[in-house]
This record gives C-alpha cells, structure tokens and sequence, in this order.
C-alpha cells in the first residue's frame, strides 16, 4: 500500500471546502429540535427527581458536546446518585426502578436492560418522540462528554470534521458498535487524534498542558486534565489546512497509513502506542484488538475491541473507498455519502 501514500486529490480543493462546509452547515440540528430535546431531557429530569430527589441529572453524549447530527431522536441522560451505587448488581435494581418510574409516569415503549454491561433504561417520551437511553452512574461517560466538548471549542475544524466523517459513517453504515463497527464516540476521538498529529498540530493534548484544572478520580480512574480552553483559542492558526485537506488527511490516513498490526491511537498522548506497550497484542474471549484507539480516562478500555476479522475487513475496505473516491473523483462527494 505503500505507493498509494502521496496521491493527491483530484477535486478543486477549494470547491470541495465550500461544498463540505455547505454540508456541516445543513447536518446542525436547527432550533426547534434543539429546543425539542430540552422538552424531553426537562421532561425526564422532573420525573427522575421526584423518584430520587438528592440525585444529579445529566444530558451527556452527542446533545451535551455539540456533535449531534440534525434529526437525531435519541438523547442520552445519566442518573448520578450521591452515594455513588456502583457495583452492577445495584445499578441493575436502579435501572428497574427507573423502569417503574418513567411507565407510571406516562413514558413510552420502556425497556429496562438490567443486566447490559452498562445497565440501561430505554423509552419513548411521547409529547416529543425523542428515545432516551438513561444509565446509571455513568460518570466516565459524562467526564468523556467534557473533554469532546473542550476539545470542540479550541478549534471549529475540529466539530466539522466529526460531523463529516459521523455523517458519512452513518450513510455507510459502520457507526454501529453492537455489529462490530466503530461507536460516534471512537469516531470523534479519531478525529480529534488526527488534528493533534497535524503539523503545525491544529489540537493541544490537553492531558498534558499543566495545570491540570479538571480533577476527577472516577473508580480506579485518575480523569484529570487541562480544561482552561477559552485560553487555547489561536493554538491552532499556524495551520491553515482546510476541512476538505483535513476529510482527505483523514480518510487517506484509515486507509493506507496506519499500522493495523502494531499501533494504537491514544489522545491521552497526543501519540501512538504500541500494542505490545497496551498488552493488546493478542485476543482475550471476544477482545480481539484488531482496530486499537485507546479510551482516554479508561486506559484498559480499547474502543476497537468490539471490532472483530470480517468487520475489520469491512472498515478498511470503507475507508479506502472514501479515499479512492477523494482521490479519483473530480466532483466526489455525492459518491462519498452514497448510502450503503
Ligand atoms: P450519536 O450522535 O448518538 O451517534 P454520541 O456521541 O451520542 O453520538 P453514543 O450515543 O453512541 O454517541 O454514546 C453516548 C455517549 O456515551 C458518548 C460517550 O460519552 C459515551 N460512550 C459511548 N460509547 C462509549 C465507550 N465505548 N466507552 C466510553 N464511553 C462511551
Ligand atoms: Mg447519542
């Protein structure tokens, strides 16, 4: 693959920015849903007080870092109890209760999975239509929502270039983490990997810029780092690379310079680690470590490891088209969100 590494896009670059940019702006949820979700989290907020009145209730993922995709219908809440009610066991028991709650109260389609890895509440609020997924505790969840929405105020390419590469994840269907492609999450991180390895970089490591003013240990898991961004304004203006050259970096990059077999994607670092350095080297039960980007607070957790032999062969197969047709394409982009 190597002589494929240094092509160059066919397209006018500068129409093809405007053209991305034209797209961004049509994928931003307009007003009405904006203000559509915040009827349905209000509304499961009052109902989620009144059952546990000392608990927090937080919106987190997509609607709470600003990378929502217009007509999304699903929202993400996390109950946080004060005493922290951590062992599985107990999360379980809570997400039953929730399921109680939220039918008597005139919710929709519940479904309470108890015993999920992350234990999960699911319905409908009817006034609105919006599904609602709500865990339990979910406190690396709503710390990992922080640190994409502080990194989505240092620079805006930053919130474009996720919503292209979600968009067209989306279209070709490899957004799906329970069928073995990559979650919203992994993709955003990707994302934001890659502009820290830009040169000039256009994102900091904000795990490693001093003082670390976020501090929260959450389990075993020290989540501490730089959340001062307002100050991080100008770190990216030394580069002037465009979105469209940042979309091409990205796909040319999952396509044929990345090293599958020994190397992990870590924005902790701002750098790559190796699998041997992660013990990631072999499967262990349904682990296999095909596809490494490594969780940012959560070190053990290798978001790629739901990603197994065929699904891998799907990803790269995608990614190479979508760099073939930025390559090949004069005008590509209708080709590269051609639904799968
Ligand atoms: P969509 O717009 O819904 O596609 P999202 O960012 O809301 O994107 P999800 O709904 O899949 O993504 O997940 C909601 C949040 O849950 C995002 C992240 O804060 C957390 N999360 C998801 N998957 C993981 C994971 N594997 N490890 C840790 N946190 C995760
Ligand atoms: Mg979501």
């Amino acid at each position: 693959r190597a002589y494929l590494v240094g092509a160059q896009p066919q397209a006018d670059m500068a129409a093809l920015n405007t053209a991305l940019l034209a797209l961004v702006a049509s994928l931003q949820p307009g007003a009405e849903e904006v203000a559509r979700q915040q009827v349905a989290f209000e509304a499961v907020r009052r109902v989620l007080s009144q059952g546990w009145p000392q608990a927090q209730v937080h919106l987190f993922g997509s609607t709470a870092n600003g990378l929502s995709i217009c007509n999304n219908n699903d929202i993400d809440i996390c109950l946080e109890l004060p005493d922290g009610s951590d062992s599985l066991s107990s999360k379980g028991e809570v997400v039953e209760q929730m399921a109680k709650l939220v039918e008597e109260a005139g919710m929709k389609d519940v479904l309470p999975l108890p015993k999920a890895r992350v234990p999960v509440v699911k319905f409908v609020v009817g006034e609105t239509g919006t599904k609602v997924d709500v865990t339990v505790n979910n406190i690396l969840a709503i710390v990992n929502t922080k640190l994409l929405r502080d990194y989505g105020a240092i620079d805006q390419r930053l919130l474009q270039l996720c919503f292209v590469v979600k968009h067209w994840a989306k279209r070709r269907q490899v957004n799906d983490s329970y069928r073995g492609t990559l979650s919203s999450y992994c993709y955003v991180l990707m994302c934001i990997h890659l502009l820290q390895q830009r040169a000039p970089p256009i994102l900091p490591c904000l795990h490693a810029l001093k003082p670390s003013t976020h501090r929260r240990t959450v389990g075993v898991w020290q989540c501490d780092y730089h959340d001062e961004v307002s100050s991080l304004e100008d770190f990216g203006a030394q580069n002037t690379e465009t979105l469209a050259e940042l979309v091409w970096a990205f796909f040319e990059y999952w396509a044929w310079k990345h090293d599958y077999n020994n190397s992990v994607i870590s924005v902790r670092t701002a750098s790559f680690l190796t699998k041997a350095q992660k013990e990631w080297t072999r499967r262990v039960g349904n682990e296999r470590h095909l596809v490494c980007i490594e969780d940012p607070f959560e070190l053990t957790h290798d978001l790629g490891r739901t990603v197994d032999r065929q699904t891998s062969g799907v990803l790269h197969k995608e990614f190479e088209r979508a760099a073939c047709i930025l390559r090949d394409c004069a005008d590509p982009l209708e080709k590269l969100f051609e639904p799968y």
